[in-house]
């Protein structure tokens, strides 16, 4: 173990887009297809009530309700067929790099430019995300292995906070001496449990993934890196956001692609029981450290909502918030689970000055709530 003095920085970052996208428009038309012509098969049965009709879907419902005009997806194939409604993601050999794998991989290397590391400087890997492929082999393990990367690597799951949650996790273990950098991934994988079928969510998601490097600054020679000053997290269990989604569906009998085993939310609760959370949550941690919330000069907040976003920043600053100050990618990535804030993160950040503060956070699923206060050095 190292003793610890200097303090720890993010020294690198990177943003892997897929190269696929969906508009709103082409997403209505196929699930308003698929919706009619299960109407017209069960048309019997709906008339007698014995079966609810599947209601249409709206772009513009869509893009006034969450602010989202697209999003990007790994594979396109088959999530437009009104036939299938799910995207096709073909299986991969046990000694080919996985779907996630490759992903996380293309994100990493991003990030490790940015950082200007080489895979011998890192010696932690952690995969952070709402879902993994599989339990075993952990997909980080298999991303080290792949960027050559010599330590230890661990996979962790925490919905939409998997990415704060995952650099509070770096941050310690570079406090600790226990890594002298740590490569932090999370590829969102989001669209494999996605219900390409249901009005209500069909339209939420998009897949991506980030990357991040964390280290002490004695040995940072990133030409841009950001001090973390604070960390905080908390949770409170909430089924407002849930998937049944696991591996008991085996022993229990139930159906493992029931409508349960996908994303449902109650968005409306959570919009109500999250924001006063997120705002309170953030006001203390600033606080703590004698910051003001009107001297942060940038908030890298979750993306799941612009209208939940636009109210967080108007209760943090005590009016409107610019898009420069909360900046919002949802028009273009939807909810990206826990990578939103990271995005715009990638996004948003060349402008900021030495000095400037900055304060990257992720709520939702669990419910969870995690933040972390940066300085431009
Ligand atoms: N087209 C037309 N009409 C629609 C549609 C649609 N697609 N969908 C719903 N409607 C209808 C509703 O049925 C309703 O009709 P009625 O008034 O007749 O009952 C009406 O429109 C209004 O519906 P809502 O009240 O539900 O609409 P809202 O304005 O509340 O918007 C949202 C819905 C967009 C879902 C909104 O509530 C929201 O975003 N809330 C916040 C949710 C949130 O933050 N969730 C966290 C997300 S979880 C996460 O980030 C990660 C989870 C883990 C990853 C999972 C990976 C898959």
């Amino acid at each position: 173990m190292k003793s610890i003095s200097s303090p720890v920085v993010i020294s690198g970052f990177g943003l892997w887009t897929p190269n696929y996208s969906i508009s709103n428009e082409e997403l209505v038309e196929a699930y308003n297809q698929f919706a009619e012509n299960y109407n017209q098969q069960y048309a019997d049965e709906i008339a007698a009530g014995k079966r609810e009709a599947k209601p249409l879907s709206n772009a513009e419902f869509i893009e006034k309700a969450s602010g989202i005009k697209n999003r990007f997806v790994y594979r396109k194939e088959g999530a437009l067929d009104p036939e299938r409604m799910r995207p096709y993601i073909e299986p991969r050999d046990n000694d080919q790099l996985s779907h996630q794998a490759e992903m996380a991989v293309a994100a990493a290397k991003k990030a490790l430019t940015k950082a200007n590391k080489a895979a011998a400087d890192i010696d932690a890997v952690i995969v952070a995300c709402s879902y993994t492929e599989r339990a075993y082999p952990a997909i980080s393990i298999e991303v080290q292995q792949a960027l050559g990367i010599q330590g230890f690597a661990f996979d962790m799951l925490v919905a939409c906070s998997s990415a704060t949650f995952a650099l509070q996790r770096g941050y310690e273990m570079l406090t600790a001496g226990t890594a002298k950098a740590v490569l932090i991934i999370n590829p969102e994988l989001t669209s494999p449990q996605n219900n390409w079928r249901d009005r209500d969510s069909h339209f939420i998601f998009g897949d991506i993934a980030v990357a991040t490097i964390m280290e002490n600054a004695d040995s940072c020679t990133s030409e841009e890196s950001y001090e973390v000053l604070s960390t905080k997290s908390v949770t409170l269990f909430s089924n407002n956001i849930r998937s049944n989604f696991g591996y008991l569906a085996y022993t229990n009998d139930s159906d493992p692609f029931g409508q349960d085993k996908f994303f449902i939310q109650h968005g409306r609760k959570v919009f109500k029981e999250v924001c006063p959370m997120a705002v309170e949550h953030l006001s203390t941690q600033l606080a703590s450290l004698g910051i003001e919330n009107q001297q942060v000069a940038r908030w890298w907040l979750h993306q799941a909502n612009i209208n939940m976003n636009q109210l967080i920043g108007k209760k943090l600053l005590g009016r409107e918030a610019s898009q420069e100050e909360t900046p919002i990618i949802l028009d273009q990535y939807a909810n990206t689970a826990s990578a939103g804030s990271l995005i715009a993160f990638n996004l948003y950040h060349s402008d900021l000055k030495k000095g400037d503060l900055g304060v990257i956070c992720s709520f939702g699923a669990g419910y969870s709530i995690g933040s972390l206060v940066i300085r431009k050095r």
